[in-house]
């Protein structure tokens, strides 16, 4: 299936599951099973997939044909060549395409931003920031013509360039303007782009990159927005095979994106036109691209199967002109079969994991409590069938039993509700300890340190200490959790023990992950750091924002870990709490039933039917969930939940 029917389905799929967890959000709400914690989870989620985006970024050295291959891939049928490539250096900034229904626009940040100590993320949310170019989606030339500002370039001040981080002495030695007064500067910092193309609307998002030393010159790029990014595609010219800057721009920011599984990436083999040889034939070009393939690979360190052999040039003619033969020829097809077939499912599988683990645990929690409830109301009634009620002696013990159950159920609550004190304080303790407050103190001290130390070295040493204090404030976190987890356990097992009531296996919170993601980053930075393309001098503009974006994905994990314990404190009990109310409603209806029955004789069928009557919406609760169930497309996932 080709790309543009697989993202089609892909959003179908994530809109049927949209639908059906808004079912359950309204199920929750009619038989009164909502509280204001699952609701919040639940519209979170609701809220991450109606925006979830399948972003692809395109990175390698410039003219490499990363422009070229987008175009291929995605806008052929505008007729024109969309984006601007040609020869040489063209795209200067960072670009990204996507559908946001405010508008068709193309949004350029100045390049003297970089000065500023804001983020892009904070950028991209002040849209007055950026200069805006309205776009005429109905007019492809329009389009094409606003596209130029993406290869705008100016002259500055060596000076100058050198301030905003963008003058590096080795990379001007090796194109021999070493000496040059002013150097060549992108006007803009990162462009925007929005538009109702079909494939954008249904979530895509397209990151093109300058080869311009983009990766090395915004670390925000590499180190948060490559990494987030579904698939990377990392473009090579078979004509040139794996150069020396290919390979670094592959080891410093490429693979380190990708992490050691190399999940969602892809290496383009492109220009294999280029290969074309007369006298060797169409033999000779299938050898030779094939050993260009081997060579790569090996170099890479990557599997042969993750290197397709592209024409972008050929395929975008051949789109245009709907020439089958040449699309054929161009191999765009195999690439295109890798998006769909593995970035999407994979995509696919990310997302299900992410819905099972959230409201497929809610929704498991649902079912067992509405099961309990229906079984038990069946009990019930079987009971109350095989009573002799003639027999007033025997419905007097019934009822002595009964009320004695109640007594020695109440005392147990009460017991719970002195446990749920305890664990209540110390949920507090752990959530306290991971607060926004508490982390922010520590990095406002790291950033004083490191503003006056005047050394690399030492700013290395104050990020090192940031991530070790950040550590230790994990590990304090862990005692806490530990104590807690103690008491949930304990907390459940006496009812399970005492009650039978059915063990909700209590979620229970872990700390390990994020001390692993903060260590990641960690190293990621000093990879970054130790690239030799990266002008990292003393306090270079470059140094400052690689920490900053550092602190920025610390600080990111850490507001994680707060959430996830604020969270996991609030709903934890919840289960075991819906089993006792559950539970002291019937010895409670049981008592009422059994009043009635020994007032007065006649009603004994009447309460009977009244019973049965009381099943039915029980049954049809439970019918409902099933049927959410089924349209979550969650089945066997809950069961091996049990
Ligand atoms: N022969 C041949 N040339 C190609 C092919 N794809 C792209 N080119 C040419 O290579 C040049 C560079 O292409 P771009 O798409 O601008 O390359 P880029 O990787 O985006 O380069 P930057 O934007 O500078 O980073 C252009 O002149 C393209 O026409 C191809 O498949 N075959
Ligand atoms: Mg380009």
């Amino acid at each position: 299936m080709e790309f543009k029917e697989q993202l089609h389905e892909y959003s179908q799929w994530r809109e049927e599951i949209v639908q059906a967890i808004d079912m359950y959000r309204e199920w929750r709400i009619r038989y009164g099973l909502n509280d204001p914690h699952s609701t919040d989870t639940i519209l979170n989620m609701l809220n991450g997939l109606s925006n979830d985006r399948v972003t692809l970024a395109f990175a390698a050295e410039f003219s490499r044909g990363k422009t070229e291959l987008i175009n291929a891939l995605f806008f052929a049928e505008t007729g024109v060549r969309l984006l601007p490539s040609s020869p040489g250096r063209t795209t200067m900034c960072p670009t990204e395409l996507f559908y946001d229904d405010s508008g068709s626009y193309i949004r350029l940040l100045n390049i003297e931003s970089r000065l500023e100590d804001i983020s892009l993320i904070e950028y991209k949310e002040s849209p007055e920031r950026w200069t805006q170019i309205d776009l005429d989606c109905n007019s492809p030339t329009q389009m094409q013509k606003a596209f130029q500002e993406l290869i705008a370039v100016k002259k500055v001040p060596k000076e100058q360039a050198d301030k905003l981080g963008l003058w590096n002495e080795r990379e001007a030695a090796e194109l021999g303007y070493l000496d040059a007064e002013e150097v060549e500067i992108p006007c803009w910092r990162h462009a925007l782009i929005s538009f109702p193309h079909p494939l954008l609307k249904e979530g895509l998002c397209i990151l093109d990159t300058p080869g311009l030393n983009a990766l090395g010159t915004e670390p925000e790029l590499t180190l948060n927005m490559l990494p987030s990014a579904q698939a990377i595609i990392f473009v090579l010219a078979a004509d040139t095979g794996v150069t020396k800057s290919d390979l670094e721009m592959w080891r410093s920011h490429i693979s380190v994106a990708r992490g050691s599984g190399k999940q969602g990436l892809a290496v383009v083999m492109n220009k294999i036109d280029s290969m074309w040889d007369d006298l060797a034939g169409e033999e000779g070009y299938d050898r030779s691209i094939e050993s260009q393939i081997e060579t790569s690979a090996e170099v890479l360190g990557v599997d042969k199967k993750l290197i397709f052999p592209v024409s972008a040039k050929q395929a975008l003619l051949a789109k245009i002109k709907s020439d089958d033969e040449l699309l054929q020829r161009s191999r765009l097809q195999g690439l295109e079969r890798y998006l769909s077939d593995d970035i999407l499912m994979h995509r696919r599988q990310i997302l299900m994991e992410t819905v099972i683990r959230t409201i497929g645990f809610l929704v498991n929690e649902s079912l067992n409590l509405t099961e309990a409830k229906y079984k038990n109301s069946i009990k019930q009634l079987e009971e109350f069938k095989k009573v002799d009620f003639e027999n007033t002696d025997m419905t007097a013990k019934l009822m002595a039993e009964t009320r004695d159950r109640q007594n020695a159920y109440m005392t147990n609550v009460e017991n719970f509700q002195a446990s749920r004190r305890v664990f209540s304080v110390q949920a507090k303790m752990l959530v306290e300890s991971l607060s926004q407050d508490a982390i922010d103190d520590i990095i406002r001290r790291t950033r004083e340190d490191m503003s006056k130390s005047l050394t690399t070295y030492g700013m290395k040493q104050n990020i090192r200490n940031l991530f070790d204090e950040l550590r230790d404030l994990l590990q304090d976190a862990v005692d806490t959790t530990n104590e807690t987890r103690r008491l949930v356990k304990a907390i459940h097992k006496k009812f399970r023990d005492e009650y039978g009531f059915k063990e909700i296996e209590p979620h229970l919170f872990s700390i390990k992950q994020y001390q692993f993601e903060l260590e990641q980053i960690f190293e990621e930075g000093e990879m970054f750091r130790s690239s030799t393309k990266t002008t990292m001098t003393e306090q270079s503009i470059v140094v400052k924002k690689l920490y900053s974006t550092l602190i920025y994905k610390a600080r990111e994990v850490l507001a994680r870990a707060h959430k996830d314990a604020m969270t996991w404190s609030h709903s934890v009990l919840s289960p075991l709490m819906h089993q006792i109310k559950d539970h002291k409603k019937q010895i409670e209806s049981r008592l009422q039933m059994l009043r009635k029955i020994s007032g007065s004789k006649e009603s004994i069928a009447e309460n009977i039917a009244g019973l049965e009557a009381e099943i039915a919406p029980l049954k049809q609760q439970h019918a409902e969930l099933k049927m959410i169930i089924r349209t979550m497309k969650i089945e066997s996932a809950l069961k091996k939940m049990g």
